[in-house]
């Protein structure tokens, strides 16, 4: 880690020393304006070979918005099969850096210019693939980093998939849900893996902390990571891997346990797909009979409150939903298949059972997430029937 860390420095600092030539901050320092970030190489961006696209604007005011310095490119840091990735393959981290204005462009109120002196490194949700917007940090006069972590889920980019679905379930190939994890050749790309893992956001954090140096021509006081769901994970990622480098982490309701809490995400549409031929229940049909469960269980914890505390003394019978039975929804389009139901049922029990072998998460009964038919449960279908 430390020669990786060398490398990225020497590769951002070279071309730093050959002599900034804008205004000076208040303590001598010489800085740049946010536009010569882009365009002046002696700061250490522009001419870059570790990065493409770059870009350096100041994004004006707008609604809640204050206005700030926005710096994207992709870091291309990382090259190789050394790295996890396929011959000729390099890290492709779109990073973000949002700057509250310096006082060359005008800042005024914190440190220097309107920044405050620290950086918050900003988390991503679900699979990621999307920068992660950086305003709720220079609103409140922070440093903010975003990043994809290393795929573009707009990218549509077919990946030969050597056991797929059906047609009708098949989702467009693209970057986007977890497909960006897979060569070609339906093999794994460990390097787009630990790139979404963990090195897009430490990567991130780098650079954040890297360019507000230049720009403000001062150190950072204080390093902050804050994210939830899939950024709550990172967080994690952070803490254990990198924790020196953080002054604080806020990890919310972290999606950790990826393998076992991924594996049983799918698992109800994994089912429905092999025993139905569909990649879950239609929205009607699952909310009756999850209503059933409710209705049955709620009260079983001793608080009838719309949720089932008690889970584990449970065993609502989806058989109780199906069309004809009694008390059952005379509606055809709310009552159960005994097929459905019995999916249902292996939908909850059968996980159950994996439990002991996989280790997967367990759902308890009553939720009603990740099982309705629809674009985005064929996309899990898909994912899990490469997976498994
Ligand atoms: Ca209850």
């Amino acid at each position: 880690m430390t020669m990786r860390w060398c490398a990225f420095m020497a590769a951002l600092l070279f071309t730093a020393m050959a002599g900034p030539t804008s205004a000076q901050d208040r303590d001598g320092h010489a800085t740049p304006t946010c536009s010569d970030l882009q365009t002046n190489p002696a700061w250490g961006l522009a001419g870059n070979p570790s990065i493409t696209g770059l870009t350096a604007v100041v994004v004006p005011a707008s609604g809640p918005n204050l206005t700030y310095c926005r710096v994207d490119f992709t870091d291309v840091t990382l090259a190789g099969p050394k790295f996890g990735y396929l011959p000729g393959q390099t890290s492709k981290f779109r990073i973000r850096v949002g700057l509250p204005l310096n006082v060359n462009d005008g800042g005024a109120g914190g440190v220097q210019g309107a920044w405050n002196g620290n950086i918050q490194t900003l988390g991503n949700g679900g699979f990621a693939g999307g920068v992660s917007g950086v305003t709720s940090a220079t609103n409140t006069g922070y440093v903010g980093t975003g990043t994809d972590t290393g795929h573009n889920s707009s990218i549509t980019n077919p990946v030969p998939n050597p056991n797929p679905p059906p047609l009708t379930v098949e989702a467009p190939p693209s970057e986007n849900g977890a497909v960006f994890a897979l060569n070609p050749d339906g093999t794994i790309n460990y390097g787009r893996i630990m790139d979404y893992g963990w090195r897009g956001q430490h990567h991130a954090n780098m650079w954040g902390r890297q360019i507000a140096k230049i720009y403000y021509g001062q150190r950072h006081r204080m390093n902050y990571y804050i994210g939830c769901s899939d950024g709550g994970r990172e967080g994690h990622e952070m803490s254990q891997r990198f924790g020196r480098d953080f002054d604080g982490i806020v990890a919310m309701s972290p999606a950790i346990h990826w393998d076992r809490w991924g594996f049983s995400g799918g698992w109800g549409n994994y089912v429905a797909h092999q025993e139905l031929g569909q990649n879950g229940l239609d929205s009607p049909k699952f909310q009756d009979v999850n209503q059933r469960a409710l209705a049955a269980c709620d009260g079983i914890d001793g608080i009838v409150d719309g949720m089932i505390q008690e889970t584990r003394r449970c065993h609502y019978d989806a058989n109780d939903a199906v069309c004809g039975q009694p008390g059952a929804s005379t509606d055809p389009t709310r009552c159960l298949t005994r097929a459905e139901a019995a999916v249902v049922n292996k939908y909850v029990f059968a996980v159950f059972r994996f439990e002991a072998v996989l280790n997967v998460e367990r759902f308890q009964r009553g939720f009603g997430a990740v099982f309705l038919r629809g674009a985005a449960a064929q996309s899990t279908a898909r994912q899990y029937s490469v997976a498994i």
